[in-house]
């Protein structure tokens, strides 16, 4: 069984989306095995976005997954992380195929609703980051 880490961001609470969204995930075959509501700090996010902490659209970005508390989910399941970003589409909301989460639901490549763990190695790292071992319920 595979874990991911998947962050509810500001644009996804602020629509009232995070049912919605976490139904997408569990009518996949996914459970939810480690869950909390935070709200992002600005040395987390250069951590969590080390990748692109570099990028020029970094500054927004980081502005604006600190703007309200977010909830962070870990998900188990086969083939957990793969699933979750089929079911996510790719990163450019405007691009993503109706029927994804952010196809239906993004903005823009930018606000895009849902944060997914991109490899099984990243999940691992990403749920340390997030939660204690005794919070992760697998
Ligand atoms: P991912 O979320 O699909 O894995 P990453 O490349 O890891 O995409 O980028 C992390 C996040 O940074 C994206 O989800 C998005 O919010 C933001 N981002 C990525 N590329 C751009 C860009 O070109 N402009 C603005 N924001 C971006
Ligand atoms: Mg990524």
């Amino acid at each position: 069984m595979e874990k991911t880490l998947i962050i509810l961001k500001p644009d996804c609470m602020e629509k009232r989306l995070a049912g919605t969204v976490l139904n997408r995930f569990q009518e996949a075959g996914l459970d939810i095995v480690a869950a909390k509501l935070t709200r992002l700090q600005p040395a987390l996010l250069r951590e969590h976005y080390a990748h692109i902490a570099d990028r020029p659209f970094f500054p927004e970005l980081a502005q604006f997954m600190g703007s309200r508390p977010v909830l962070v989910v870990a998900l188990q399941g086969e083939d957990a992380v793969a699933t979750a970003r089929k079911l996510l589409g790719p990163t450019d909301s405007k691009k993503a195929p109706k029927g994804t989460i952010r196809g239906d639901y993004g903005t823009d490549v930018s606000v895009n609703i849902c944060h997914a763990s991109d490899s099984p190695e990243n999940a691992a790292i990403e749920i340390s980051r997030f939660f204690a071992p005794n919070e992760v319920y697998a």
